[in-house]
């Protein structure tokens, strides 16, 4: 078990080529965002282009996609079709094909993708009959069962791993998940508080049980492949609100685009997120520090690592 430490992060950050061009950082693709969701989509894009990635691409549904475009110059879209329903827009299966055939188009070797942030579910009793229109679960499962020979890393978190948690599903290669306690609770179906009690061991378990890199969220953040375990010390009470979960799923897929192992971008993601939250607890206090306060404080945390 090692806690991570200031010089061990500033060694695993990428270098940046004077010789490079945006290509040459990473395309990210971020399946995020839904009608009460926006705010998700756009925290967790902005995030992976504020610590460095090249290209952030958000696909969403037209609503979402005009809603963040207007907040932001900086990122690209994939409006994808989806089906008004219940007070709420949801992604058919078939918008998972255009997903696929756009990542086809890019260099694999550099692209991440992250799903889930913001992506919304409905309470599981409304129409179950009819689940393609009433949820992004069909959709989900599409894209998953696409991604599967792919080996670009996955960051699954919020409604990604919700959905996960309905049926077991064999994940791609190098996925990472990014639970807090409840959606960790769901996964493995044990109580929040047994996982409170023993937090490495469950988040070891869950990363042997999905072959995947798990970082179980809270003070004092797990990450571990399985084996290896890293305890974050950074972070504090200010990120108990709305919204930071988003920007650190950014901020992973951000390092995974730019050819960082899917383990030492989730170190990487992890205590920066924290970094930049306590740099903006001292200027703003925890109490008023707000999931859009924090993007702007990658920038000096990345500074103090440098
Ligand atoms: P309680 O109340 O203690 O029983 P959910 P969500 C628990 C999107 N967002 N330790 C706690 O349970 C997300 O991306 C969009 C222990 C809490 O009430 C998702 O798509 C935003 N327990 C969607 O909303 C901003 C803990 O979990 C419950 C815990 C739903 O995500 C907000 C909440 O978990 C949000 O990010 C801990 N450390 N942390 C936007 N601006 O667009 C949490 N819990 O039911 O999974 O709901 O996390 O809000
Ligand atoms: P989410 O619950 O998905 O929005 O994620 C919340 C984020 O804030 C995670 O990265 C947590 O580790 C972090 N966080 C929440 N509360 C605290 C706290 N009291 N101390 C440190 N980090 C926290
Ligand atoms: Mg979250």
């Amino acid at each position: 078990m090692q806690i991570l430490a200031l010089n061990a992060i500033a060694a695993m950050l990428p270098t940046r080529s004077e010789q490079s061009h945006k290509a040459s950082f990473g395309h990210v693709f971020n399946v995020a965002g839904s009608i009460n969701y926006p705010g998700a989509a756009y925290l967790s894009s902005i995030s992976a282009l504020r610590v460095g990635a090249g290209y952030v691409t958000l696909a969403s549904s037209l609503l979402v996609c005009q809603r963040v475009a207007a907040q932001s110059p900086d990122l690209v879209f994939l409006p994808l079709p989806s089906v008004h329903e219940a007070a709420n827009d949801f992604l058919p299966s078939e918008s998972a094909a255009q997903i696929l055939s756009q990542l086809k188009r890019v260099n694999t070797k550099l692209c991440s993708m992250s799903i889930g942030s913001g992506l919304g579910r409905i309470a599981q009793t409304a129409r179950v009959a009819d689940e393609a229109h009433t949820d992004n679960y069909a959709f989900f499962c599409a894209l998953l069962h696409g991604l599967q020979q792919e080996t670009l890393p996955i960051v699954l978190d919020a409604d990604g791993l919700n959905f996960l948690s309905r049926k077991p599903l064999t994940l791609p290669e190098n996925c990472l998940l990014t639970p807090h306690p409840k959606e960790l609770s769901r996964l493995l179906a044990v109580s929040v508080a047994h996982i409170q009690a023993d937090r490495v061991k469950y988040a070891q378990q869950a990363a042997l049980q999905f072959n995947a890199i798990v970082v179980l969220k809270g003070a004092n953040t797990v990450i571990t492949d399985g084996k290896r375990v890293f305890i974050n010390p950074t972070g504090n009470s200010a990120l108990a609100k709305a919204g930071t979960g988003d920007v650190l799923t950014g901020m992973i897929t951000g390092f995974c685009a730019q050819g960082v192992s899917p383990l030492n971008a989730a170190c990487l993601g992890v205590y920066l997120h924290g970094l930049a939250g306590d740099i903006a607890a001292l200027a703003l206090s925890p109490y008023s520090m707000l999931a859009s306060d924090l993007i702007n404080f990658i920038p000096k945390a990345l500074i103090r690592v440098l």
